[in-house]
This record gives structure tokens, C-alpha cells and sequence, in this order.
């Protein structure tokens, strides 16, 4: 066998999974929220939650900020408490979507004042960059248009290009836009950045520290996403994951859960790309809303499920592969795959934490804590992650 599993264990333990701050806060659907006990009451509370998961999965060293989700008066202060509880301000997100001014739009809106104050949103995420020492702006826009004539397609695309090529200039030298698609939703006919294709071409009008952001439940039903991971990294321009699962549309529920057999192959990608190492760039984030289920434990389930999906792509035997594709073995090069897809890694994962000094079982190790029991103790009039706020 041509695996090396003494690498395969090496970049186990290296491999970087940010979370996401919402994902501690209560979300729901449209129709209810239903409130969980223990929810944080402060951006501090919900990075703590971030460095609890970090402390038991060994492999979550950072945590995404949304603003105003997360709002403070000292971001420099916020990064200190971070780094007191041992994890780092990860990405920067704007909201754009929940302001009566954006009915219409932010950025591509039909009114200069709209977009003026959409684009000053972005410029200001950028500052709470250069305070937390964030690399990564990261970009979603709800906008989009509902009929067919109400607004034009075409200008809405130089609207957001100019905002685009106006936070590209604040950057700072080691400052990345990473931009993210959503094929529908809020807009229902046409919204400004449906696909990776549309992301892939302003991020190239913009410049090489603007990468696409690949929100893997952004798709249309039966996407090859991992012909997209594939094809970005040739042309070096992925930049970031936003990793949940899809029944539906965009469920945001628990990565993993829904096919993990989805998340090993786009794993495979990555490891195929040589694009797992941390220092290649890319930011493996969570993007995720536990409306029924406990979140801390589903946010370290997560977790879990990506590292499972990791670890059977690094055991693909990749020179078995390469034998059969290039002798046109269509069978046996399917079975190299499968093989690989078919082990059970947990085993192996649980050596990998062992190694590492984390208990094998991160999500019992939690329920055994204690922490639940004390946040829930503790924290009286949480609030909500900020959907339907
Ligand atoms: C929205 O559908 C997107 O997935 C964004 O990534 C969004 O910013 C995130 O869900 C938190 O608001
Ligand atoms: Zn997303
Ligand atoms: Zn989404």
C-alpha cells in the first residue's frame, strides 16, 4: 500500500476548521426560533463557546466574526480576549441584508446613497480587520431581483463591481476578499452572484488576493461540487469554504450529514490539490444553524465529520489511482476511490487526538465537561445569532 500514514496522521493533526459565531447563537427557520438555554449573551461569550470546541477538537483554532452580529466598541480588546482563551478572529463577514434600505439591494441597489452606505459597511469591516488582525473578508451578498425588468442586469453588475474594486483597494497586503455565491434566495429570479463562475470572473477583475468562497450548500441539486474545487484550484482562486449540509437548499444544517460521501470528494480534491496544508491559504469554515439540535456538540459533530471525510481522502492510494486512469481501468480506478471512502477511520482519528493529548471522543468528552450545565447556569437573556433578528 502507497499510503504514508505517518503523513496521513501529520496532516490530521495540522489541518484548520474556523467556526462560525452564529452558529452559537439561536437561528431557526422562518416560521420559529426556538430558543436554546445556555446561548451566548455577547460576542466574548460566543468566542468562548468558539475556544470549548477548539479545546476539544484540538483542530479549531480560529472563529469567524459577523457584523453587527458582533458588534463591540474595542475589536482590538475582542481579539485579546480571544487570544486569552487560546483561538484567533477569523474571518470578517458584512451584512449587507438586514437594513430596510436594502430592500432593493446593497451594493448593486439602483440608488448611489444605498450603495454608498453598503460599500462604507464593507470599508469598515476592513478596520475591524486591521484591529482583530483578521486576513480574510468575506463577502455575501443577498443581492438580486425578484421580476423579470425590475432592475438591469447588466448595471447591477458594474455596481458591484465598483463596490468590489473598492474594498479590494482598502485591503491591506495581507488582507483577501473571499466572495461568496448563492444560486438563489432571497431573490427568487436573479440574484447578482448566483454562481462560482460569476464570483471566479470578479475575482479576477479584482486581483490575485480575491478568491471564491465555495458555500457547499449554495447549488443547484446534482452540482459536481468537486469538479468545481478542482477547477478553481488549478487557477488558484479558491480561497474558502463555507462547509454545511443540504437536503433542500441552503439547510445549513450539520456538514457531513447530509452526504458525507458529497464531503469526501470534495475532500479528495483538496488533498489531490495539494490544498489541505494551512499554509495553501485556504479557510475550511463552518457555516452552519442548529435550530433543534444542542450547538456546541453539533458544531464539534461537524468537525468531526470534515476530519472523517479528510481522513479517508488522504488514504486514497494515489498511485494505484493514477495506474488504473492512465491504463483507462475505469473499474479498478473507481475501487481505488471507493477503498479509500469504505475505511473506517475513526480508529486512526481517535490516535490522531490521542497524540495530540485530546480525548478520542471530542463530542462525549464535552457532554461529560460540565460546560452545558454551566453555561446554561450562567447565562440568563441570550440572543439570537441574528437571522430574523
Ligand atoms: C448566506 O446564505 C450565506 O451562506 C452567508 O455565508 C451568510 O453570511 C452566513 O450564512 C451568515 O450570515
Ligand atoms: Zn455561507
Ligand atoms: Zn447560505
Amino acid at each position: 500500500m502507497a499510503v504514508d500514514l505517518a503523513a496521513v496522521r501529520q496532516a490530521l493533526a495540522a489541518q484548520r476548521i474556523e467556526t462560525p459565531s452564529w452558529a452559537f447563537g439561536n437561528s431557526g427557520t422562518r416560521f420559529k426560533v426556538f430558543a436554546q438555554p445556555g446561548v451566548p449573551r455577547s460576542p466574548e461569550e460566543k468566542i468562548a463557546d468558539a475556544a470549548t470546541v477548539h479545546r476539544f477538537t484540538g483542530v479549531t483554532p480560529t472563529v469567524a466574526l459577523h457584523i453587527p452580529w458582533d458588534e463591540v466598541d474595542d475589536y482590538r480588546a475582542l481579539a485579546d480576549h480571544a487570544a486569552s482563551l487560546g483561538v484567533g478572529i477569523g474571518a470578517i463577514n458584512t451584512n449587507v441584508f438586514q437594513d430596510d434600505d436594502y430592500k432593493l439591494g446593497s451594493v448593486t441597489n439602483p440608488d448611489p446613497g444605498i450603495r454608498r452606505k453598503a460599500t462604507d459597511h464593507l470599508l469598515q469591516a476592513v478596520g475591524i480587520m486591521d484591529a482583530t488582525g483578521s486576513r480574510d473578508l468575506k463577502l455575501w451578498f443577498a443581492d438580486g431581483i425578484n421580476y423579470p425588468g425590475q432592475d438591469d442586469l447588466r448595471s447591477r453588475q458594474d455596481r458591484l463591481a465598483s463596490a468590489l474594486r473598492e474594498a479590494y483597494g482598502r485591503l491591506g497586503e495581507h488582507q483577501r476578499i473571499l466572495l461568496e455565491y448563492k444560486l438563489f434566495e432571497p431573490a427568487f429570479y436573479a440574484t447578482d452572484i448566483p454562481d462560482w463562475g460569476t464570483s471566479y470572473a470578479h475575482c479576477i477583475e479584482l486581483g490575485e488576493r480575491a478568491t471564491v468562497c465555495i458555500d457547499t450548500g449554495h447549488h443547484a441539486p446534482g452540482t459536481n461540487i468537486e469538479f468545481i474545487v478542482a477547477f478553481l484550484l488549478r487557477q488558484k482562486k479558491l480561497g474558502a469554504f463555507d462547509f454545511n449540509s443540504r437536503f433542500y437548499a441552503d439547510d445549513d444544517l450539520m456538514a457531513g450529514a447530509a452526504d458525507p460521501f458529497q464531503l469526501f470528494r470534495i475532500m479528495n480534491e483538496i488533498v489531490r490539490g495539494g490544498a489541505l496544508d494551512p499554509a495553501y491559504g485556504i479557510n475550511f469554515m463552518l457555516d452552519q444553524c442548529h435550530n433543534i439540535e444542542m450547538r456546541i456538540p453539533a458544531i464539534i459533530r461537524s468537525v468531526l465529520n470534515i476530519q472523517e471525510a479528510t481522513a479517508k481522502a488522504l488514504l486514497v492510494d494515489r498511485d494505484a489511482l493514477a495506474r488504473a486512469q492512465a491504463e483507462g481501468d475505469v473499474l479498478e480506478a473507481n475501487a481505488v476511490l471507493m477503498d479509500a471512502y469504505d475505511t473506517d477511520v475513526r480508529p486512526l482519528l481517535a490516535e490522531v487526538r490521542s497524540d495530540l493529548g485530546l480525548d478520542p471522543d471530542p463530542v462525549r468528552a464535552y457532554l461529560r465537561s460540565g460546560y452545558q450545565e454551566k453555561i446554561v447556569a450562567d447565562r440568563v437573556g441570550g440572543r439570537q445569532a441574528g437571522w430574523g433578528a
